[in-house]
């Protein structure tokens, strides 16, 4: 498998990390609502350390309904703050001012009575490549997101973000890295999007696809490109695709380079229809 996370790099991001969590109060870590638990970084809990932390459920709009109100509700059952989010809508944001307030207020109200004036929560975004740490902080930063400068000698050369209500954001997220050992996991990133075509050819990352697909969203698969899946194998699957769809090379021959581009981008952006590859009962030992 080729990602490009090598022991030197990962050490380095994790310095990065570790060196600006000493500046805020919270952590949002952000998750990827189809794949929340392979997009989780493995390490995120050490690296955090007991910080305050909210779990933001990121491109909720691409996932399956009921599976974002299951993860809800694992988290809930945790005790752990989350929060489902549309970016690019703009759905659940609010919501986000709201419970980093809840969170951090108590650490608030003491530094309120030690008499320090600012009073402002300070948080920064965390997550693997991909999963929209930067569309949020944009979102989150608005039109009105003023960028706060550096602020001499508390936040040295740091960029912070003010936010509506009392909210300071590092303009900087951090960049985690996935998983690596588990080859669901792997093909589930690469399924999203966040790893890129990498781990292997692009035919055969569409026929994982499509098995996967074919399993428990048969009805998508059908209504998306009017074929029925029942008896037919993926690859049969595939190049009827690619017939509907006239991904096809001189003398009708199926242009599986194609279709397989077609299948992965129309899933990846939501075409097919909502669908999480993860589902809170699938994963034994979630943390
Ligand atoms: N549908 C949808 N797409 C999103 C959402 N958030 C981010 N994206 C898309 O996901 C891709 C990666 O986002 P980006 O913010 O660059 O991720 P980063 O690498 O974590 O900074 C971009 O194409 C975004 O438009 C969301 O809530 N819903
Ligand atoms: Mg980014």
């Amino acid at each position: 498998m080729n990602i490009n996370w090598y022991p030197g790099h990962m050490k380095k991001t994790k310095d990065l990390i570790c060196n600006n969590l000493k500046l805020v109060d919270l952590v949002i870590e952000l998750l990827d609502s189809r794949i929340p638990y392979s997009s989780k970084n493995p390490d995120i809990d050490k690296i955090i350390n007991n910080k305050p932390r909210i779990v933001i459920m990121s491109k909720s709009d691409l996932a399956n309904e009921i599976a974002n109100y299951k993860w809800v509700d694992y988290y809930r059952s945790e005790n752990i703050p989350v929060l489902l989010v549309n970016s690019i809508s703009n759905t659940g944001i609010g919501n986000i001012i709201n419970e980093a307030n809840k969170v951090v207020g108590e650490k608030l109200q003491l530094r309120e009575q030690k008499g320090i004036k600012n009073t402002s929560i300070r948080a920064m975004i965390v997550g693997i490549p991909n999963v929209g740490k930067s569309t949020l902080i944009n979102t989150l930063a608005g039109r009105k997101g003023a960028q706060t400068g550096n602020r001499p000698g508390v936040t040295k050369g740091k960029q912070w973000i003010k936010l509506k209500g009392n909210i300071e954001l590092l303009d900087t997220p951090g960049i985690l890295w996935p998983k690596f050992e588990d080859v669901n996991v792997a093909l589930n990133l690469a399924f999203t999007g966040a790893i890129k075509d990498e781990i292997m050819d692009v035919e055969t990352l569409a026929l994982k696809l499509i098995e996967r697909l074919k399993e428990r969203n048969k009805d998508l698969l059908e209504s998306r490109y009017d074929i029925l899946v029942d008896n037919s194998g993926p690859i049969n699957i595939i190049e009827e695709i690619a017939i509907k769809r006239g991904c096809l090379l001189k003398k009708e021959e199926i242009d599986y380079t194609r279709v397989s581009h077609l299948i992965l981008d129309e899933f990846r952006r939501g075409l097919i229809g909502r669908i999480s590859l993860e589902y809170p009962e699938d994963i034994k030992n979630y943390v």
